[in-house]
């Protein structure tokens, strides 16, 4: 029998692994049916939230965007989704970014369906349109090399506009792939692996990581990482971007 007193979560002031083995459920009033898990939020000092939610069969999201924006995920399973007067049924590898001020309802999903969430406080950019309802789908044929390295490439899920003050973006590394080097930057990050395994270095620390592993990255976290592993590593990554850096 493991011990249960390890684990390979790891909470510091700067950033956090947390790995599925820790999980403690919330609450989340009008999300029912489920099990949420609030992975990164601003208690750790962060600036978005991170959620992983379960559902059962019977699962249901109610909600209403407030100050904060939400993009959903579906890590696997499907549910069917209807905000700002559009229905979808969402597939695995499928999401829906939901703006400020919008009513989202989730239903029907098939059982063990999970979901990521981002959220963050949206900061309008005078003269340009504060975005609406989007839908879109990881396509690797939309995800461009990353600095010249095939090994490397990044597709981005939203679009590439003023008016966005968050991208989400899906980082593919083939075996042996390797950031070309230690990231030092302002933006933060959160993180989820979906495939694979890497050792990740967070402020000169070395993780070993793997899929269904969440990491927390904050402004100034130094970061660099290189998959392990005969299978390529995926993550979906969260990052802040497009505002006046006061
Ligand atoms: O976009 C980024 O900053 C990205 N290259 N960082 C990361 O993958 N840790
Ligand atoms: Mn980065």
């Amino acid at each position: 029998m493991e011990i249960s007193a390890l684990t390979r979560s790891v909470v510091t002031r700067n950033h956090a692994i947390i790995a599925p083995d820790g999980y403690i459920n919330s609450n989340v009033p009008g999300w029912t049916g489920c099990t949420t898990n609030v992975i990164i939020n601003e208690q750790m000092g962060a600036r978005l939230c991170q959620t992983i939610i379960t559902l059962t069969a019977a699962g249901r999201l109610q909600g209403q965007t407030k100050a904060s924006q939400i993009f959903f995920y579906v890590v696997q399973g499907q549910i069917t989704v209807a905000a700002g007067g559009q229905e979808k049924t969402l597939q695995t590898g499928q999401f829906v970014y939901v703006p400020v001020g919008s009513d989202y309802l989730f239903t029907n999903p098939g059982e063990g369906t999970q979901l990521l969430t981002f959220h963050k406080v949206y900061e309008p950019l005078e003269g340009h349109a504060t975005p609406g309802l989007l839908f879109g789908e990881k396509d690797d044929s939309k995800a461009p090399v990353y600095m010249n390295d095939e090994a490397l490439r990044i597709q981005e899920l939203l679009p590439n506009e003023l008016g966005f003050d968050i991208a989400v973006n899906i980082f593919t590394y083939q075996p042996g792939g390797r950031l070309p080097m230690v990231e030092t930057h302002i933006m933060e990050h959160g993180l989820l692996y979906l495939q694979g395994e890497a050792i990740y270095m967070l402020d000169q620390q070395w993780y070993p990581v793997k899929k269904g592993d969440s990491i927390w990255m904050a402004p100034y976290c130094q970061q660099w990482a290189a998959s392990i592993g005969k299978e390529p590593s995926v993550y979906i990554y969260y990052k802040n971007v497009n505002r006046f850096p006061t």
